[in-house]
């Protein structure tokens, strides 16, 4: 449950993260001079605007017309008459630096940490015989960055610490602490796209201050606007606040913002007041609450104990089940460290960024990886972290509903490939250079809606999702039902319509183009989207008609077909693909995440798509490893996932190209590279998936054991249906379940072997059903055992 190091971070992807979800810091555990890179999640660039663009809806029957007769690269080329601006960017809010007056060399005696179990770094080392202590953490209570340093001899501590901000700012005195106070650029350009001034300060832009304060036991410290300086103490405990003035995404950081100034001073003025121990107790009380859920055990560590993570990564990989369950822990971590209730949620590198320009903005890019991020939230027990996802569609389908509108003339809301935190819907890449591959994407908020549901179908609140959840998912329906049209043989498809960045050659041209009709992931979005505002209808009893619409739209749906390799076509047409390895397997969303693609109900289907899957291969980015660990897992193939996992855990240094792509960085940061936070959570959630799925109506237990895991243990993992479920295993075969059922109702259970079930109570009365399913009647708040009989 630790990463540790024996030498200090260079490279900030060796740097440790911490985090509240909304402060962030990378620790650095230097010796004469410590860095923390420090993070707040409201600070964007920009402010509110309107991407939408009327040209879209002119030139959309003409883009139509071209699809029916074939002509993709006419087609293509008008589709880039319907984009909008690019997002805004996620920024950097600075560094707290410690400079100490001791030297820099003590390696033998070094040691930095991360303890998953607590949320606390930790750096220790020695010089002149005296240990120098010095622990922190991101307190979600507190809403403060803590650090406490100690030294073994008394009056051992002298340093000066800094604030600074590589956006424009200055530092001054209020009230004895250390202030910074800076300004946002009021526009940043993406890194990708080429200008003469990306990053513009002369449009307005957010404000942010920070507030750093010091309390010494013994010796003394003074403050100036350079600095905070210590002397001859002998423990030091440093607080850091930090807020902007964001004031929610459609009102004005500059012209209608929030106190910046009195919320940082506040949040400290609030933690101050407590001892050290009393906040280090509340945070680690609060987190312990969500990281105490889920336990796991995959045989536990081959490596030496001492062996530091990098070296553990390097020398062992997947081959140590140990490792596998750090990373698993690593995920939820993360979860917890970068999205609670109330703050953004977790964006390309969760709420870690240090540049102001960072890759793809640092932004939530819909096509893949702002759901990506998600996908352990329900199953691996961290529902309340999924919350900020959940209000940002929110906010997104607010500004949608005008992109829907303006763009195309429908009903409904509609998002596109990229957002930010001003809920930016409409396509990105104006001026030409948006390629459709990746700018033309409508599909974003059908995707999102799902994350709705399946926050509902875990949880089973049914207020919750007839008052929050399902006006938005029905919203995005009714902007597919407007978006459909009927082709010449009156099925309902999409256009123009791309697969998320992959594109296919023309038949006629042999030119490489995205846009077509009715792509599979388009198709299979829709049909999930449908499927779950129906069994929504029926669940709260509302919308009877609607639901009826949406079950006859969905027969009209053209069909998923099977390619002349025997795989699930990408495409309507069975075209060649652009890269037959390529990173994004989008038409498999009907397998995972979807739920479409089954053994049980389209067996051609499931077999086309698992062709599809050998076709791409098991390289790739980060994140394609990731949801590639997850549909492995669904095609009942453990071994393959656990070959994609140790794929995943290879480590990569900055600079390192010996990997095409995938791995991990010495902090067990995911590479893409460079960073990019989703194939961690894909990770996490892909090893649960190996261990019990519950998409197709009931659990099933252990349905793709890896080999390499005989023996082990789960517990704390959730089941849509409102179940917690424990199981432990032996030799390849379950040895026991637990299964929780929080508000009762019908429990269908499937295993390798038949099952039989008990309660605390006794015996239980079960069915046994003729595809060798357990079925019984689940009260509420009761815990079941299950054992193989
Ligand atoms: C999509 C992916 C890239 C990257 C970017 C943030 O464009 O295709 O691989 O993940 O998002």
């Amino acid at each position: 449950m630790k990463l540790h190091y024996f030498k200090p971070a260079k490279e900030w992807t060796e740097a440790l993260p911490i985090g509240n979800g909304r402060l962030g810091a990378m620790v650095y555990g230097g010796i004469e001079t410590e860095r923390l890179q420090l993070n707040e999640d409201t600070l964007w660039s920009g402010g509110p605007k309107d991407g939408n663009n009327p040209r879209a809806r002119e030139v959309l029957p003409e883009v139509r017309r071209l699809l029916a007769e074939e002509k993709y690269v006419e087609a293509n080329e008008l589709c880039k008459e319907m984009m909008g601006p690019y997002t805004q960017s996620y920024l950097p809010l600075g560094h707290l630096t410690l400079s100490f007056e001791h030297g820099d060399h003590a390696y033998p005696l070094y040691r930095r940490e991360l303890d998953l179990r607590e949320a606390v770094s930790r750096v220790e080392y020695d010089i002149g015989g005296v240990r120098f202590v010095r622990e922190t953490f991101a307190s979600y209570p507190d809403q403060v960055i803590a650090m406490r340093l100690t030294a073994s001899r008394p009056g051992a501590l002298s340093f000066a610490a800094k604030l600074d901000s590589p956006l424009r700012s200055r530092t001054s005195v209020a009230d004895g602490q250390l202030v910074l106070r800076g300004r946002a650029p009021g526009h940043v350009d993406p890194n990708y796209h080429t200008t003469p001034h990306p990053v513009d300060y002369d449009r307005d832009g957010m404000r942010f201050a920070a507030r750093l304060a010091a309390v010494c036991e013994d010796g003394s410290v003074e403050v100036d606007a350079g600095g905070l300086y210590v002397s001859g103490a002998t423990a030091v405990t440093l607080l850091f606040s930090a807020a902007t003035s964001f004031n929610g995404f459609d009102r004005s950081p500059a012209s209608d913002g929030a106190d910046e100034e009195a919320l940082a001073a506040e949040r400290l003025r609030a933690a101050f007041a407590k001892p050290y121990e009393e906040l280090r107790t509340a945070h680690v009380e609060d987190y312990r609450r969500l990281f105490d859920r889920v336990e796991l055990d995959l045989g536990g560590s081959i490596a030496p104990d001492d062996m530091p993570t990098d070296k553990r990564i390097e020398e062992f990989g997947a081959r140590d089940p140990g490792l596998v369950e750090l990373l698993f822990h690593y995920g939820r971590y993360l979860m917890i460290a970068s999205s609670r209730p109330g703050t953004q949620p977790a964006n390309l590198q969760g709420i870690w960024n240090a540049e102001t320009r960072p890759p793809w903005s640092s932004n939530w890019t819909l096509n893949i990886n702002a759901e990506m991020n998600y996908w352990p939230a329900e199953t691996c027990n961290l529902a309340e972290c999924h919350e900020p996802l959940l209000s940002f569609i929110g906010n997104l389908a607010a500004n949608g509903a005008g992109t829907a509108a303006t763009n195309y003339g429908t009903r409904g809301w509609t998002a596109h490939h990229n957002s930010d935190i001003w809920g930016h819907s409409a396509p990105v890449g104006a001026f030409g250079e948006g390629d459709p591959s990746w700018a033309y994407w409508p599909m974003g908020g059908v995707w999102l809606s799902q994350h709705l549901w399946e926050h509902y179908a875990f949880g089973r609140d049914a207020g919750w999702l007839r008052d929050h959840a399902y006006p938005v998912m029905k919203e995005a329906a009714l902007f597919c039902l407007d978006w459909l049209y009927e082709d010449t043989d009156g099925r309902l498809v999409t256009g123009p319509s791309t697969s998320p960045e992959h594109k296919f050659r023309d038949p006629k041209s042999g030119k490489l183009v995205a846009v077509s009709v009715a792509s599979t992931m388009d198709l299979s979005l829709i049909w999930d989207l449908f499927t779950n505002c129906i069994e929504a209808s029926e669940e709260l009893g509302l919308d009877e008609a609607f639901a009826a619409e949406l079950r006859s739209a969905r027969e009209r749906l053209l069909p998923l077909q099977i390619g002349r390799y025997g795989q699930l076509q990408e495409w309507s047409r069975d075209f060649e693909d652009e890269d037959v390895h390529h990173r994004h397997v989008s038409h498999l969303f009907g397998v995972y995440p979807g739920r479409q693609l089954t053994e049980q109900a389209t067996p051609e289907l499931f077999a086309a798509a698992k062709q599809s899957l050998e076709r791409r291969g098991d390289a790739g980015t980060g994140w394609s490893l990731g949801w590639k660990i997850g549909l492995w897992a669904r095609f009942r193939d453990g071994d393959r996932s656990r070959s994609l996992i140790s794929n995943l855990l290879k480590l990569v240094r900055v600079g390192d190209e010996r990997y095409e792509g995938g791995g991990v960085y010495p902090n067990l940061f995911d590479a893409h590279p460079p960073f990019q936070i989703d194939g961690n959570f894909a990770a996490t959630a892909g090893i649960a998936e190996l261990l019990l799925q519950s998409h197709e109506g009931y659990l099933e237990l252990l349905p793709a054991l890896p080999s390499a895991w005989p023996n082990g243990s789960v517990r704390g993992l959730r089941a849509r249906g409102g179940f917690e479920v424990a199981l432990s295993w032996l030799d390849g075969k379950l040895k026991e379940a637990e299964v929780f059922s929080a508000g009762g109702g019908a429990c269908t259970v499937l295993a390798a072997s038949s099952l039989a079930v008990e309660s605390s109570g006794g015996s239980v009365d079960a069915e046994r059903t003729s595809d060798g399913k357990l079925r019984f009647a689940a009260a509420p708040g009761t815990r079941y055992t299950i054992r193989p009989l």
